[in-house]
């Protein structure tokens, strides 16, 4: 294979008149006019000046030429960075000029906002959306066929920023074959096949809907209901038309909140996935109960695409994130990295071909999470039973999962704590019964001072997402803390969580 990424999921659909996605407005674009469109964004990145090894960076609404625009960048050895389309201006700025992106493509309605992040990165600028854009009309006259790029499974194939703890995004750095071998087991595990037809309402820039989705169904050779976002009306009138849905547990929470969704309307469906937050076993059960399917639950990270899944045929076990994958060596930690007996709780350590490369120039970084023979530390609790189901359990990092999106609490701790009259923050995670927890802040007001929070609000609003944003704010005189200064996050969590 001259780029096995490439060959192994996109190559093959050449020339096949089936469908790949369905589009909401009853369009259909075929497997083949999918890779030949990959081909001419080729063309148009190469018209930029993007080359082999460089890094593109796209915040685009989800749209059949995003997707394309992956395809393109393995076809051509460009690493895909994906971003999320809620991201501000300022979140913007840091990604593309922590990557060294060579180019920014964005939405035309924020052109000269990103034109502007673009050239304060000394990156180029092109804007595409589902209606067109300049990357758009540059691809539209191109030949539709392209050399494919030698590559190696070693190369890199894609950047996904994730937030950390010390409140700097990392770009984990993921190579064709971490991508490859993750697309080829989940397929076979979960029974995917030419068949199959997936309601596909998740974002196009984070692991779930794009690895996870899309690579799935190429191997597969199936087709997607592409949606461009969770619309409950929408995927009842596909569900009879589809076979198989993947989402976060927001979507099994509001399908059942809704009286039409019930056994008639899954009769054809015959798997339901669930992943990137916990699910409960309540949902998992009153899911079973409505529609007769035990939702399979799998886990995964960023890092490390998908680690564990409950099997196909064997037992789904609620509450539970099932088995190891079967190139996936997983062990349950101290926090020295010395294995705990079956049954103990402690730190989730993976290992195996889906195992990231690293953060991006940030080797202190990886050292810290990546340990020298392999394996990586995932910063989540859990606990592995004699049969092997492991179930996680918390979460040793400080992170808040609203809706399927990971939320640092340092990272909104630091804009917090430079607001006027703020002495300082703690930000914690409360449930919430549709997106699962969301962001409360904790306020320490100066001495004698007041606190604005309405202002406080929109200075947060400049510089996060709206998805980031605390929901709730508290005021009190003090933080608690423990003998060594720490502030005790599990109390704020026991006094506001309710
Ligand atoms: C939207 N809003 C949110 C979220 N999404 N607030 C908090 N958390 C969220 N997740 C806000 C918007 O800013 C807006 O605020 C209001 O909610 C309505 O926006 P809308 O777009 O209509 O929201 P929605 O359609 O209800 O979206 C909720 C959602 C969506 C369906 C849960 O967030 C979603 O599709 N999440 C999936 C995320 C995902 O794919 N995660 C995978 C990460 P306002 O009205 O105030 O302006 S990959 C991963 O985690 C690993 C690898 C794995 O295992 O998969
Ligand atoms: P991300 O960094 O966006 O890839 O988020 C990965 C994190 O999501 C993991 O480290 C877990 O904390 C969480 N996660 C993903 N899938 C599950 C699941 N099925 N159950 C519980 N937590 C999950």
């Amino acid at each position: 294979m001259t780029n096995p990424l490439y060959d192994t999921i996109f190559a093959p659909h050449a020339g096949k008149q089936t469908p790949f996605l369905y589009l909401p407005d009853g369009s259909v674009i075929t497997h083949d006019s999918f890779v030949r469109r990959a081909a001419q964004l080729a063309h148009a990145l190469a018209g930029y000046g993007v080359g082999t090894g460089d890094r593109i960076a796209v915040q685009v609404e989800k749209c059949p030429d995003m997707l394309a625009l992956y395809a393109a960048c393995a076809q051509a050895g460009i690493i895909f960075l994906p971003l999320n389309t809620a991201y501000t201006g300022a979140e913007l700025a840091y990604f593309v000029e922590d990557s060294g992106a060579k180019l920014l493509i964005g939405d035309p309605a924020r052109g000269a906002e990103l034109q502007g992040v673009a050239d304060k990165a000394g990156a180029a600028f092109a804007t595409l959306d589902a209606r067109g854009g300049t990357l758009s009309d540059a691809a539209d006259g191109q030949a539709d066929t392209y050399e494919t790029v030698a590559r190696s499974g070693d190369d890199l194939a894609a950047f996904l920023y994730t937030s950390g703890t010390t409140g700097r995004s990392k770009g984990a750095m993921l190579s064709q074959n971490n991508l490859i071998s993750n697309a080829k087991t989940l397929t076979d595990l979960w029974r995917f096949t030419s068949d199959d037809v997936l309601l596909h309402a998740l974002p196009i820039f984070h692991t779930h809907g794009l690895f996870v989705a899309t690579n799935v169904m190429l191997v597969a050779g199936g087709a997607m209901a592409f949606l461009p976002k969770l619309d409950i009306d929408q995927l009842i009138d596909w569900m009879p038309r589809a076979t198989a849905m993947m989402g976060v547990p927001t979507f099994y929470t509001r399908l059942l909140d809704d009286a039409r969704f019930d056994r008639a309307l899954t009769q054809d469906m015959r798997l339901f996935i669930s992943g990137s937050a916990p699910l409960l076993s309540d949902t998992h059960v009153a899911f079973e109960a409505r529609t007769g399917h035990r939702i399979l639950e799998r886990y995964g990270m960023t890092e490390t695409n998908m680690n564990t899944s409950n099997p196909y045929d064997g037992y789904r076990r609620a509450g539970t994130v099932g088995l190891p994958l079967p190139d996936v060596a997983l062990k349950v930690c101290d926090a020295d990295g010395t294995e705990l007996p079956r049954g103990e709780t402690g730190v989730v350590e993976v290992r195996g071909p889906n195992v990231f490369q690293g953060y991006w120039n940030m080797p202190e970084k990886t050292a810290e999470e990546l340990r020298g023979d392999g394996f990586f530390i995932t910063g989540d609790l859990g606990v592995q039973d004699a049969d092997g189901y492991v179930t996680i359990v918390g979460r040793g990092k400080d992170l808040i999962i609203s809706g399927g999106y990971n939320i640092y609490p340092k990272e909104l701790e630091l804009v917090l704590d430079t607001q006027p009259g703020v002495l300082e923050s703690a930000v914690i995670g409360v449930p919430h019964p549709d997106l699962g927890e969301m962001p409360l802040a904790v306020l320490v007001p100066e001495g004698g001072a007041q606190i604005d929070i309405e202002a406080i609000g929109r200075a947060v609003a400049d510089d996060l997402a709206r998805f980031k944003q605390p929901r709730r704010y508290e005021i009190r005189e003090s933080l608690p803390r423990n003998t060594m200064g720490k502030v005790q996050k599990a109390a704020l969590r026991s006094e506001y969580g309710a």
